[in-house]
Parts: structure tokens; C-alpha cells; sequence
């Protein structure tokens, strides 16, 4: 059965990984499942057709035979669920590795958005110079934490899950501000999941869709 994503027809950063199609089709390069992408545009995104696959009106959807799905979380446990390699065998490790997934989208990328809202959407106020740096200690909280759990190992639980991969997907948002590179095993941590060739390919797909459009972010 075909495998069609949506993402964005012209992404804000140009198709360099940040939007979050890229961590499905990650998911989708891990487990050597075949996909096409369906680009839609902002205004697309807002009318009905769309609006039925994505309540929200958003990137990415999935739709798959009779399921039509949204929320990249569940869409990563969805194909993680259906084929082998995202997730392990033994029933209390793959908790765990859900458990990862659920942190990434639900402890750690909070404060990451509200960094990245911090700049783009309010950088231009009064305030926001005073409120930048608090929103950044957050951040940095999280990351002390994280770092702190993650120690000298390559994956957060053993071998390489959904887990890793959504929390990659989640610090990569981090990049430009430079964050990551104050804790030194999770930048190692980020390029490890960047090397991997099912990254590598997720990326470039992207990135092709996008060449030659002009970068809005
Ligand atoms: N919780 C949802 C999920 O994980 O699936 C969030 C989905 C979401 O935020 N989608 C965004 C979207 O459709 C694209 S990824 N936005 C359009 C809208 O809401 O109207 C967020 C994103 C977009 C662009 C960049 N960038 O270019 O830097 C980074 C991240």
C-alpha cells in the first residue's frame, strides 16, 4: 500500500531538515519503507480537504490504505509499530523507548518551541530582551538533565529507537542558537543521528523538494 506524506510546497527554512516532515520521513527511511510526499501550501493547509486529514490545519499528515493520520509523534509510533527496527522486542525495553518518544515531543521540545517562538514571533518587543535569556535557561534545564541521563552512551536506552529519533528531531531545532554545542556528548548525540544514512536520505529528499524555492525563514 502507497505511503503519502504531506509537507510543506515551500518550506520557511528551505527544506534544511527543521520542519517536521523530516522526522517521518527519517522513520520511514529507518525501516525501508517506500513513501511519496504530497506538497501543500499555507493556504491549502486551511481548507477543508486538508482540514479533514489535519484538524489542526498543519504538516505533516499520513495516509496509508484507510488510515489517514496526523501528529508526528503517532505517526512515528505507527510506523515503528508496523515494521521491525525503531523499536525492541523485549516488552519493558520498548516501554522504555515509548517512554523516550513521549519526553522528546512532550518534556524537552516545550521549552525548544517556546525559545524558537521567543525569536521569531516576539523578538521584535519591548520585553524581549529581558525574557530571551529565562526562556533559554529553560532550555538549558532540560538539557542539563538530558545530558546528565545520557552520560558517554550513544543512544538513550541501549541500541537506536524511535526514542532517539524523536529527541534528535526535537534538539535539532536547537542548531542555530548554538545551545547544544555547551553540552558536549549532546552534540555528539545530534551528529550521530544526523550520520546515520537513514537521516542522511530523509534530509536530501527535503531539501531536493525545496531547491531553487527562496527560503522564508
Ligand atoms: N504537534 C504537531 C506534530 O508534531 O505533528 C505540530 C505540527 C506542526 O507544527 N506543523 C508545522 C505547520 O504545519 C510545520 S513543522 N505549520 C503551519 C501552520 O501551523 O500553519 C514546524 C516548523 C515549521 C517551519 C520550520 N522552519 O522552517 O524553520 C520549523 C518548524
Amino acid at each position: 500500500m502507497t505511503i503519502t506524506i504531506t509537507a510543506f510546497e515551500q518550506s520557511p527554512d528551505g527544506g534544511k531538515g527543521l520542519a517536521r516532515d523530516t522526522r517521518v520521513r527519517w522513520a520511514l527511511e529507518e525501516v525501508g519503507q517506500p513513501y511519496e510526499v504530497r506538497p501543500v501550501s499555507f493556504l491549502a493547509m486551511k481548507e477543508p480537504a486538508h482540514l479533514a486529514l489535519h484538524p489542526f490545519g498543519q504538516i505533516p499528515t499520513y495516509e496509508e490504505g484507510d488510515l489517514a493520520m496526523f501528529e508526528t509523534g503517532a505517526i512515528v509510533f505507527h510506523i515503528a509499530e508496523c515494521h521491525a527496527g525503531l523499536l525492541p522486542d523485549d516488552i519493558n525495553a520498548r516501554a522504555r523507548a515509548i517512554a523516550w518518544m513521549f519526553a522528546a515531543v512532550n518534556t524537552v521540545e516545550p521549552p525548544i518551541l517556546e525559545l524558537a517562538n521567543a525569536r521569531l514571533l516576539e523578538g521584535d518587543k519591548p520585553w524581549s530582551k529581558e525574557r530571551l535569556p529565562l526562556v533559554a535557561d529553560r532550555v538549558r534545564s532540560r538539557l542539563n538533565q538530558l545530558s546528565a541521563r545520557l552520560g558517554d552512551a550513544d543512544w538513550l536506552d541501549g541500541a537506536f529507537s524511535a526514542g532517539d529519533l524523536m529527541m534528535v528531531s526535537v534538539l535539532l531545532r536547537l542548531r542555530l542558537s548554538g545551545i547544544v554545542d555547551e553540552y558536549p556528548n549532546l552534540a555528539a548525540y545530534l551528529a550521530r543521528g544526523e550520520a546515520r544514512p537513514a537521516y542522511k536520505r530523509a534530509f536530501f529528499a527535503q531539501l531536493a523538494a525545496n531547491a531553487g524555492k527562496p527560503s522564508t525563514g
